[in-house]
């Protein structure tokens, strides 16, 4: 096999021709689907003289310009290219290509889930669809008249209006659409199918009525009622803090099964993934509410930033994708807890982040290199990319940042840019100088930040040094100083915030480092502080900045912004954790009572409670200790777990007993975080309680999953019951599967039961949910098996990856995350680790997805 080559963010050149209108029939068919694209081609480049298209996984039926045929040797096929002669301005292109949907398990392109036609472009899936300009800088007009039969496919969709429906011979019908706005092709889609409609309106600001159409399975109608209130939600809610307003009469949404992602953003026409669609109390937790509420939010938000304003190019990817999260975040913000929403968000970078910028696949939020597209839809692009966002954000103010985004749209609107472009709006509208602010699109890695302090008792003057450092990435190896907003705030011995004052102004609470080092100097302070710095995360960079547990129990309490009273209790605990592996004692007693003071607080958000007491990842933890045996870790982990469920037990039960007549989201998290300590306890009895009484599937879960994690004996019991009374519904049958996954059984065990699952009736190889539930949740959420000496979990995983290379190749290299980290682990691990490695890169058939992360992390 030859060596798939990487393209270069610097290489990228405009296209010589562009495409105005396209016309698309689709003939769908299981397989033999015939697609007839008709372009109005122009030449942008005087001198061009061949049009090349893309084309992947297509049989050319053939190829006409100006209506008359092309014979064979007038246009070449190479290398998935069909290069086509055409020196003139303008020429009417069409071209008929053959597919095979059902065959398409990649899940790129035209495929079926189910028994629905449905499609995904983005990144690069068009070219699985007809030869075209599968660039994200060509927009078109689309018109799309799709042909199916009638019984199987009664509802026929595509982007944009509907303008004509009818009958064609043998029971088939078609319908056309016409979308009035100009598009990339990664914006198309196609659905076919038999479905339930939900149906609602809105209407806008302005005056319009928006139809609102929820496509789900049949007899899945009442669990899209929480999606559509979400839709409305985040429609009006775009309208008031961002004035954005949606721009088409109808907004459709259609839930499949088969999915690689979430949900995709198609103009007017989303295809979202079941499992963030469907929700009812019974079969959904509260945070699956929380989650589709997002990701509907999120893909409406695309509508402006992604679908109007679109990515000049696939380097640019996070000028849509690090702007919508920021926007989705925003929405759950302000519609939920601010606090809870901004911790969800610091866990992501935390724990998943820092450890993709420390592994082989370390890239700028704007990559410069890319071999596969899908490979770059990352925690770093999207979450570091928000992050970047909401420096911005801090940098400017809602009113300054509102400007930039006006100017933005108003300057853009219809246009594929880039994120300088982005950048240059937000300074052009605010004043502000973002010049090294720039950096963070193009450097890599995570910076440290290192404090220190003095107080000076004669002068009342207290310093804090600052010095910022990022260590060299695989991809980066020069690292420069980044602007870095740092939110900070001085507390007194009361726990009083102090109002000094920095070069004779009152302090405000915000300091930029735009240096490698600077000292901050506060006047006016009469006893040593105790600082809270880089509140609410004001920088994606991890502090280093060592306190006592005595200090950070005074922020757990004292401090003035929720997150910083988190994020001082996960410091106490992951110090406490970590002092176990030096044989440092923790001051146990100390850290007992804070967190009982904190639990038995009736005046806190219980959400806010639950986070606290949550003990760090497994990952986040790693980050702190790159090179640490993992399994010690583990063990340190469930210790002080076990030692927190003995000290806080009698406190954790009145407060489960509290929690438990609430009937709220925000207790029931508690609640569920109490009953896990509980059950290491040996509590059985409120476990098998809240079992057997569960009114919903939150509650459910809780019991089901502390049952599993301390071992109680009667968990094998409610594993049966749920499957009895689950079999026959896949989604919630993915939570069954990750407690099996995740259970922490010895080694031998836990992969018999593995293997048990695979063979279960309800588990399907190609269905990626099935797959994240089990595989992905066990190399994940199992590290004590993942990790085993002997790397029997190192082995389960590359099997399936394995496998997954030829059916899913995209799904295959989203699960091999875990196994490419090996640098940081142990050298007898990481020779384990590689060694599962080579084995996959001496396969002849290693897919491109799979190949660019292996032979990177092989490098
Ligand atoms: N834009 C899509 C993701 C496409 C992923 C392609 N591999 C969903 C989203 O971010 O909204
Ligand atoms: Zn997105």
């Amino acid at each position: 096999m030859s060596q798939p080559t990487a393209r270069h963010r610097l290489d990228y050149r405009p296209s010589p021709y562009v495409i105005d209108t396209l016309n698309l029939t689709v003939e769908l068919d299981d397989h033999a689907t015939l697609v007839t694209a008709v372009s109005s081609v122009r030449r942008t480049e005087a001198d061009a003289t061949e049009l090349v298209l893309v084309g992947e996984a297509l049989e050319l039926v053939s190829v006409a310009v100006d209506g008359i045929p092309l014979p064979g040797e007038a246009c070449r096929l190479e290398q998935g290219q069909l290069v086509i002669p055409l020196a003139r301005e303008r020429a009417e292109l069409t071209v008929v290509t053959r597919i095979d949907p059902a065959n398409n398990t990649a899940l790129e392109g035209l495929y079926k889930s189910e028994g629905t036609f449905c499609t995904q472009c983005e990144a690069e899936g068009f070219r699985r669809i007809t030869y075209y300009l599968d660039r994200p800088d060509v927009l078109a007009r689309y018109t799309t008249r799709i042909e199916a039969d009638r019984a199987a496919y009664p509802y026929l969709l595509a982007n944009g209006n509907q303008v004509e429906s009818g009958e064609l011979p043998d029971g088939r019908h078609f319908a056309t659409w016409v979308d009035p706005f100009p598009k990339p092709s990664y914006l198309f889609a196609l659905v076919a199918g038999d479905f339930d409609l939900l149906e609602d309106s809105f209407t806008t600001a302005s005056g319009r009525d928006v139809a609102l159409q929820l496509f789900v399975d049949k007899g899945q109608k009442h669990r899209g009622h929480h999606a559509m209130a979400s839709l409305k939600r985040a429609m009006k809610w775009d309208e008031e803090r961002f004035n954005l307003e949606y721009d088409l009469d109808i907004y459709m949404v259609v839930a499949v099964d088969f999915f690689n992602m979430g949900a995709m953003e198609n103009k007017g026409l989303n295809v979202f993934n079941s499992k963030c669609v469907l929700a009812d109390s019974d079969s959904a937790t509260d945070a699956e509410f929380d989650r589709i509420e997002s990701i509907i939010g999120h893909e409406y938000f695309h509508n402006w930033t992604g679908n109007r304003i679109t990515c000049r190019d696939w380097f640019q990817l996070s000028l849509k994708e690090g702007l919508t999260v920021f926007r989705d975040q925003e929405f759950s913000s302000d519609l939920g807890s601010r606090a809870v929403n901004r911790i969800e968000a610091v866990k992501v970078i935390r724990g998943i982040q820092f450890a993709e910028d420390a592994g082989p696949m370390a890239h700028p939020i704007r990559p410069d290199k890319v071999i596969e597209m899908n490979n770059f839809y990352t925690v770093t692009v999207y979450d570091k990319g928000a992050e970047i966002i909401r420096m911005l954000h801090t940098l400017l103010g809602e009113q300054g940042f509102q400007k930039g985004m006006t100017l933005y749209v108003a300057r853009h609107d219809g246009q594929a840019v880039t994120c300088d472009d982005f950048v240059q709006a937000m300074e052009d509208a605010s004043g502000v100088d973002l010049a090294l602010f720039r950096r963070w699109y193009s450097q890599s890695g995570t910076p440290v930040l290192t404090v220190t302090e003095t107080f000076d008792p004669a002068n009342c003057q207290y310093r804090l040094h600052f010095s910022q450092h990022t260590p060299a990435t695989a991809d980066q190896a020069e690292k420069l100083p980044l602007h870095l907003p740092i939110r900070l705030e001085l507390l007194d011995q009361q726990g009083r915030t102090l109002a000094p004052r920095v070069k004779g102004r009152p302090f405000d609470g915000l300091f930029s480092l735009t240096d490698a080092e600077a000292t901050l100097v506060f006047d006016g302070v009469t006893a040593k502080p105790i600082p809270s710095l880089l509140q609410e995360f004001s920088a994606p960079v991890k502090l280093n900045f060592p306190q006592s547990d005595q200090e950070r129990i005074h922020l757990m309490s004292y401090a003035g912004n929720a997150v910083a009273r988190w994020d001082a209790a996960q410091g106490i605990l992951a110090d406490a954790l970590l002092a176990s592996l030096d044989d440092r004692q923790p001051a146990m007693d100390a850290i007992t009572d804070a967190f009982g003071r904190v639990l038995r607080d009736t005046e806190l958000d219980p959400a806010l409670v639950a986070q606290m007491l949550t003990l760090p990842s497994v990952a986040t933890l790693m980050e702190l200790r790159s090179g640490c045996d993992v399994l010690a870790l583990c063990r340190a982990r469930r210790q002080l777990q076990a030692d927190l469920a003995v000290r806080l037990g009698r406190v954790m039960a009145e407060a489960y007993d509290r929690c438990a007549t609430a009937g709220d989201a925000p207790h029931r998290a508690l609640m569920n975080l109490v009953l896990a300590y509980l059950a290491l306890d040996g509590d059985s009895g409120r476990v098998t309680a809240q079992f057997q009484k569960a009114i919903n599937m939150t509650e459910t879960l809780g019991a089901l999953r502390a049952a599993n994690q301390a071992l109680l004996p009667q968990r094998t019991q409610m594993m049966s019951q749920f499957e009895a009374r689950w079999r026959q519904d896949p989604l919630v049958m993915d939570k069954y599967f990750t407690q099996l996954a995740t259970t922490p059984l010895a080694a031998d065990d836990l992969l018999t039961q593995l293997a048990e699952a695979m063979n279960h009736s309800a588990f399907d190889i190609s269905n990626p949910n099935r797959v994240r539930a089990l595989v992905g949740a066990f190399a994940d959420g199992n590290p004590e098996v993942f990790h085993h000496p002997s790397g029997v979990g190192y082995r389960f995983l590359t099997e399936q990856l394995e496998r997954l290379n030829a059916i899913n190749p995209q799904c295959a290299a989203r699960l091999i995350t875990p196994l490419i980290g090996f640098k940081h682990h142990t050298p007898e691990r990481q020779a384990q680790m590689r060694a599962c490695l080579e084995r996959l890169m001496a396969r002849d058939d290693l897919s491109t997805d799979l190949y660019e992360k292996v032979s990177k992390s092989l490098a």
